[in-house]
């Protein structure tokens, strides 16, 4: 059974036993999924032990954030979710700092209240998140045996935002995590079909919109959809409104599965990319069925809407228990969300990629926001122009300062292929005075406004060489 690492509990209850006895503290988190559910992990941990803190967030750490935080006159700060990527800089300022973070440290350098899973040999872009690392760190604070292990459900939540459920699950601690939270009656871990929306979608629409992995004659196709349910014999609906999988029992589940798994395979679709429909899910036991928060990944969603549209407020006071007016404008920013997604998904079939040997392209201008161009550019699969075969590059502009969002999507077979859009951005982008990085399957960068095309050159060779 999976445990962790002896001295990261250790140094967890080190920076416990200092937030306990913090005065005037300032609670510092990254602005996303994983980054709102670390700070509602920490804060409800630090509420509960006592300590009066205030809460920020920052879409990037920087020096200018130090600054304000030092102005402000703090005497602590706990950052989650970011810090070790500037910790030397952070260690200069007139504060103390507990850095609760799974970032590449920036810095050998030691200090005394540096929580990451990667000081411990667990590897942080995968086996734990900011919210895990603030679960530990939440778990110390209510003593030797740890309480709050109900805070574990959102510490999954947080897992999931930042896609570490790849390869059908969790994995290495966060599989820790998942089972305190199962232990604590909070969490349900269950093998099941992977489908986005299992439960607050209409079951056709679950079945039309799924496109992670694509199944021939379903995916993007409404009447198809509804055809496979009739197949499957499964009620679509009942009393005159469509059923949602979170309606069906376990047998009309296995059916539908079935159902699936059949189209797929008389389609010639890859074994492992079926296999890939199915994988571990989490379901939030405490809330309510059929809400978008019963499930890690509606969940984590629904925080990312709040996330990129500057409402982290919103985002936090959800994770922090607010279930009536938060949530209430956490569903409308998530609305407005899926009408600029459908907005810029159209964007791209109108105005079509630019294909190179290897990859495709599209620059959108100020016509799709930097915030959102990359789950875009990955939904631009579904559309006849975009090229299931190559990765998306997708550019935007950036508001402020003459700079390029750069995101790009890729599909499972090209992963399995060879390719990593990690290594791909940072290698591309620091070729032209950029900067960039994230997971072999989605990653981002930002580059000199100017670059894209030299930028796509060197993005095409990069990829011919990985998937050669
Ligand atoms: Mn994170």
């Amino acid at each position: 059974m999976e445990e962790l690492d002896d001295g990261f509990l250790e140094r967890a209850h080190d920076c416990a036993g200092f937030l306990r006895d913090a005065d005037d503290l300032l609670l510092i988190s990254h602005i996303d999924a994983d980054g709102l559910t670390s700070a509602g992990v920490a804060s409800t941990a630090l509420d509960r032990a006592g300590v009066e803190h205030e809460t920020r967030f920052s879409k990037q750490l920087d020096d200018e954030d130090l600054d304000g935080i030092e102005e402000a006159g703090h005497d602590a700060v706990l950052f989650t979710d970011f810090g070790s990527g500037i910790l030397d800089e952070v260690l200069t300022r007139n504060f103390t700092p507990v850095v609760a973070d799974h970032h590449q440290p920036a810095t050998d350098a030691e200090a005394e209240y540096h929580l990451n899973p990667l000081l411990f040999d667990i590897d942080g872009s995968s086996e734990l998140s900011g919210a895990g690392t603030a679960y530990v760190l939440g778990r110390a604070l209510e003593g030797e045996d740890g309480n709050n292990r109900d805070l574990a459900a959102l510490a999954v939540v947080g897992a999931v935002g930042d896609m570490q459920n790849q390869g059908g699950g969790l994995s290495g601690a966060n599989k820790v995590v998942v089972r305190e939270g199962v232990e604590a009656g909070v969490l349900e871990a269950k093998q099941d079909l992977l489908l986005f929306g299992r439960q607050t979608r209409a079951l056709p629409k679950l079945l039309e919109y799924s496109t992670d992995v694509f199944i021939p004659g379903v995916s993007k196709n409404s009447a198809g959809a509804k055809e496979l349910l009739e197949e499957a014999g499964v009620e679509a609906k009942e009393d005159g409104n469509w059923r949602r999988w979170v309606d069906l029992s376990e047998d009309e589940r296995r059916l539908l599965t079935n159902a699936l798994f059949s189209k797929c395979v008389e389609n010639g679709v890859d074994s492992s990319e079926i296999e890939e429909l199915v994988g571990e899910t989490y379901t939030l036991l405490e809330e309510k069925p059929g809400t978008e928060l019963r499930d890690a990944s509606e969940f984590s969603t629904l925080l990312n809407s709040t996330a990129r549209y500057d409402r982290a407020d919103v985002g936090f006071s959800v994770c922090k228990g607010d279930r009536d007016e938060a949530l209430a404008e956490a569903r409308e920013l998530l609305r407005g969300h899926r009408r600029n997604l459908r907005n810029g998904v159209e964007y791209v079939g109108d105005n079509g990629v630019t294909e190179m040997d290897n990859v495709q392209y599209f620059d959108a201008g100020d016509e799709i926001q930097d915030t959102i161009v990359g789950i875009i550019a990955g939904m631009s699969y579904s559309k006849s122009c975009v090229n299931r075969g190559k990765p998306v590059i997708a550019f935007a502009d950036v508001e402020e300062d003459g700079e390029k969002k750069v995101s790009s999507r890729a599909t499972k077979s090209l992963v399995r292929r060879g390719l990593n859009l990690a290594e791909v951005m940072s290698e591309c982008s620091s070729a032209v005075g950029g900067d960039g990085g994230g997971h072999d399957i989605a990653a981002g960068a930002t580059i000199p406004e100017g670059s894209v095309k030299e930028f796509v050159d060197e993005v095409d060779a990069v990829v011919e060489e990985q998937i050669s």
